[in-house]
């Protein structure tokens, strides 16, 4: 085990190849660096919606959205502009969601917190706590009962375990055996409150283990660490082994909301925000990359401008697009139009 700053990643792994690895680091470097050029421009106050960002939490969507095929789903909190992205989704679609556009994912009805994409599988964020997971049982149980070998993957976070749905859905799944997977992604905090003041234990992978459901506790800022944990809960969905919980461990580097990071607040140190962005889940990969000749600092800026160029492209594209019309407003309420 060699050990990048604080995270720790096997030299030559046998069961992972370097086409994967890079793949992971794109997938982490783009989320990265379209949450940054959001916080970049979100404050010309352009983008009427609020925005979660996932900074620190790029491992999490990028090591378990490897193993999904388009028709599986993913569903997932308001932090989940990563989790559309690794899916597959449409950066364009994306950034002109947020600015209310007609040509946004969601056709500028959802805004940040409602991104919904059914060509990517991408069924939808919810800005309800817990809200998602329910839609994903059940939307695993349409899998089953199609027949298909798909799964269903929901990320929520340390705040969603609070919700009693969370129970409710996964006493269900394990009766009937569905393919999905809950995501925990434990930034430990929910808006300003602290994991330790709200949970008598810190054990949110072994919490449901009364319902039978196998849980795993993984190091969210590991990517391969994250790739491996979901290979092995996805793999056995797909094959018919029913649901798995993961609990990820990781830290979100701004605030709640917006940009700042919230230390002023109170109820997070600099000390312990410093601690987690030296384990930043992008860099400590990179170095590994580097010191294993995987990837080379050329490639590495290469890969940058090609991903730089394509969002600015995206937020050309989403600045010239049309606002939604008055005499729509009432359009997509019913499933007719009506
Ligand atoms: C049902 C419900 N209760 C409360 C809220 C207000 N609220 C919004 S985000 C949030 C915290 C959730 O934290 P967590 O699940 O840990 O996710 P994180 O923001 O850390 O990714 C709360 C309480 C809400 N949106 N929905
Ligand atoms: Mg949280």
């Amino acid at each position: 085990m060699e050990k990048y700053n604080s995270i720790q990643f096997e030299s030559n792994p046998r069961d992972i190849t370097s086409h994967v690895l890079i793949d992971l680091y794109k997938t982490m470097l783009r989320i990265r660096r379209v949450q940054l050029k959001i916080e970049a421009e979100y404050p010309k106050d352009e983008m009427k919606t609020p925005v979660h960002l996932c900074l620190g939490q790029e491992a999490i969507p990028a090591g378990v959205c490897a193993h999904l095929e388009k028709e599986d789903y993913v569903f997932s909190n308001y932090r989940g502009h990563g989790h559309y992205l690794a899916k597959g989704g449409n950066l364009k679609a994306l950034i002109a969601e947020l600015y209310g556009r007609t040509t946004g994912c969601s056709g500028s009805r959802g805004g940040s917190m409602h991104i919904i994409d059914t060509s990517a599988g991408f069924l939808g964020t919810s800005s309800i706590v817990a809200g998602s997971i329910p839609i994903a049982t059940g939307a695993a149980l349409g899998f089953l009962l199609e027949g298909r070998a798909n799964v269903s993957c929901v990320f929520f976070g340390d705040g969603a375990v609070d919700e009693g749905v969370l129970y409710e859905s996964i006493n269900f799944a394990m009766l009937k055996k569905l393919p999905v997977i809950y995501i925990c992604e434990n930034n430990f905090y929910a808006v300003c409150s602290a994991q330790k003041n709200r949970q008598a234990l810190d054990n949110i992978h072994q919490r449901f283990a009364g319902c039978g459901i196998p849980g795993y506790r993984a190091d969210g800022n590991n990517v391969v660490e994250v790739w491996r944990t979901a290979k092995e809960a996805i793999e056995n969905a797909r094959n018919g082994g029913g649901p798995s919980l993961i609990e990820f461990r990781t830290y979100r580097w701004r605030g709640h909301s917006g940009g700042d990071n919230d230390v002023s607040l109170g109820y997070r140190t600099q000390e312990e925000l410093d601690e987690w962005m030296n384990k930043c889940p992008l860099k400590n990969f990179e170095q590994f990359l580097r010191a294993e000749n995987l990837i080379t600092e050329e490639e590495i800026r290469d890969m940058e401008i090609a991903i730089d160029r394509e969002i600015e492209e995206a937020f050309t594209f989403a600045q010239a697009s049309p606002l939604p019309d008055e005499k729509d407003l009432l359009k997509h309420l019913y499933k007719d139009g009506k």
